[in-house]
């Protein structure tokens, strides 16, 4: 009998052959979902077939097809699908798919013209420049290449939040249901929020720690168990991650918790104060001599150093002990302060969903009003707008605003920044706009001074109001451009302009540090989901996290006020 990961694997590796061969984007992200779906399930596939009164299809994310080909695996132990397309299909171009800068037909193409079937292969091809002699691809698609190749080397090593949040949420409803658990917790990176995690470490305390292990060791996505001891587990999901579980006795789980949660750099602080107090601290509590003096909460821990408890966003030994040796520890933001959402996408370019649906859905998310901010004609694989149909979307939503009662809609622009410089849309069609966001699409990999100066004279537009993205990276897959922030906070303080903090869980962009850097020049950072979907809407909590990582209040953040009182801020004058 196949296990929930084999089955996941299966689907995932169907998808990954499907993208390759170049298949209908929605049949790929069926059987990516259906991967994740099976993964993320406690219960066995298998006992779900064996049961007559139940159906796969009662799942979600599986529908008739994928259950068809659950039930297959499950009877046959083996899918023709699959063997049919792994038989087209070297396993090893697959790795090709995960280099940046190469999308499926591309990778094809390689394959195809050059025999390259592996990463090593790749990155020789490159060297000899005999991939910018292919049709299509060009010397700056091999430099990207090149440059995929290495981050490639060393992604996938640590995990995006967002993803491995799937994962804690599912751990721990599936630990919670063991018997005798008492107090159960993620710590670690996680629990700091930190943009990536490297694994995830989870704390319980429990009358008997055995069906607690159990539980974990018959989760759906564990492919290995690394070891199993009478206080620590360890085991690995599919998807590379390392889980760690440690069962810990009662009177020590605020003790653990801290120590667990970190980072190490916040801990080493703690200790030394400790030591400075005539204490001793580690995961078992605060000692006295022998005297276990605290240890039981995390604010007993805190307490007994003579400290308040931190958030754990927080805890990166940063600024936060000289906050509270001042006694002002910031009241960090919360995603219900956040009353606009100010970047997003319809279908009249990338966006998947209608105004009216991204309307209705920021409605129903409770918010107040939205910007729309589809992108310039520039963009053109998004169909970017030019200013006649940018004033036809903007007649649409003065119509929309002349019937909405207690929400607002903007009229905005997501509007690149040229190459050379300037914006992609003339002077008197940004004048008509509520809200413009700047963004460098193109020329990424210029010189320092020039993508400087470009989003500099971006902030110099009268009619812009904030840089978008501000660096460009994404995470595990493309660097920051080279562009001097330091000159670009000045540049943004002076022409009273907001800067983004991209929600989105790829970007997160600016990232907790610069955002914090932002906020000593006194820059308001506008948190903007980046939405190309309706489910896209719900990314702001990611963006959230960052924030509060960057130690950002509600006052900090343009987007907690109402929109008549955004413009005091600066912005478009
Ligand atoms: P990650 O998993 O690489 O994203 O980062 P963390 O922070 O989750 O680190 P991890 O999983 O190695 O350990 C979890 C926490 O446990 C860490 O933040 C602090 C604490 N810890 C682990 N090992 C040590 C250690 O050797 N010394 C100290 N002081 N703390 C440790
Ligand atoms: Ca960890
Ligand atoms: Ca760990
Ligand atoms: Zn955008």
């Amino acid at each position: 009998m196949p296990t929930n990961a084999e089955i996941a694997d299966a689907f995932d590796q169907i998808a990954d052959l499907l993208e390759f061969q170049g298949a209908n984007p929605f049949r790929v992200r069926a059987y990516r979902n259906g991967a994740r779906a099976v993964s993320l399930l406690s219960e066995s596939l298998a006992s779900i077939v064996a049961d007559p009164d139940r159906s796969l299809k009662s799942i979600e994310g599986i529908g008739d097809d994928l259950a068809a080909k659950i039930t297959t695996l499950v009877t046959t132990g083996s899918l023709p699908m699959l063997v049919e397309l792994q038989a087209q299909v070297p396993h090893s171009v697959l790795a090709l798919l995960r280099v940046a800068g190469l999308g499926p037909k591309k990778a094809a193409a390689l394959y195809k013209e050059l025999g390259i079937t592996s990463l090593d292969d790749l990155k020789k091809a490159c060297e000899e420049h005999k991939v910018q002699a292919l049709k299509g691809f060009g010397k700056k698609t091999e430099e990207t290449i090149l440059a995929g190749l290495a981050l490639a080397a060393t992604a996938e090593a640590r995990t995006l939040w967002a993803e491995a949040d799937d994962f804690v949420q599912a751990i721990l409803e599936q630990l919670k249901s063991a018997s005798g658990v008492e107090r159960l917790a993620a710590a670690g990176s996680y629990r700091r929020g930190k943009e990536t995690v490297g694994d995830l470490d989870f704390l319980v305390t429990a009358a008997d720690a055995e069906p607690v292990m159990d539980r974990l060791e018959h989760f759906g996505a564990v492919s290995t168990i690394l070891a199993r001891g009478d206080t620590k587990m360890s085991v690995r999901l599919r998807n590379g991650m390392q889980v760690d579980l440690r069962v810990v006795p009662a009177e020590s789980f605020g003790a653990a918790l801290q120590y667990f949660t970190g980072s190490k750099e916040h801990n080493v602080v703690l200790r030394g104060r400790a030591k400075d107090l005539g204490l001793k601290l580690n995961e078992y509590g605060v000692f006295r001599g022998e005297e276990l003096v605290a240890g039981r909460t995390e604010e007993d821990v805190y307490r007994a150093l003579d400290l308040p408890w931190f958030p754990p966003e927080l805890r990166e030994a940063r600024q936060e002990f000289n906050w509270a040796a001042a006694g002002e520890l910031p009241k960090l933001l919360e995603l219900a302060d956040l009353v606009g959402d100010l970047h997003m996408h319809t279908t009249a370019t990338d966006g998947q969903a209608s105004l009216e649906e991204m309307i209705e859905a920021a409605q129903a998310r409770g918010l107040k009003y939205i910007a729309v901010t589809d992108h310039s004609k520039r963009v053109s694989m998004a169909n970017g707008l030019d200013g006649a149909r940018a004033r036809e979307q903007w007649d649409e939503i003065d119509r929309w605003n002349a019937k909405l009662k207690g929400f607002r809609v903007l009229k905005g622009i997501e509007c690149d920044i040229l190459e050379k410089g300037g914006m992609d849309l003339p002077d008197d069609v940004l004048a008509e706009a509520d809200w413009v966001v700047a963004s460098v699409h193109y020329g990424q990999n210029q010189p320092r001074e020039q993508i400087t100066a470009r989003i500099i004279g971006a902030l110099e537009n009268p009619h812009v109001s904030a840089i978008a993205h501000p660096t460009g990276r994404l995470i595990n897959r493309r660097k920051p451009y080279d562009v001097d922030l330091e000159a670009v906070f000045t540049a943004a303080k002076r022409e009273r302009k907001f800067l983004e903090l991209n929600a989105n869980p790829w970007r997160l962009d600016l990232d907790d540090v610069a955002c914090a850097a932002a906020k000593a020049h006194g820059i308001p950072i506008v948190i903007s989901t980046d939405a190309h979907s309706i489910a896209d809407l719900s990314k702001m909590r990611y963006g959230v996290l960052q924030a509060r990582r960057a130690g950002l209040t509600k006052a900090d953040v343009v987007n907690t006020r109402p929109w008549d009182e955004v413009k005091s801020l600066g912005g478009k004058r």
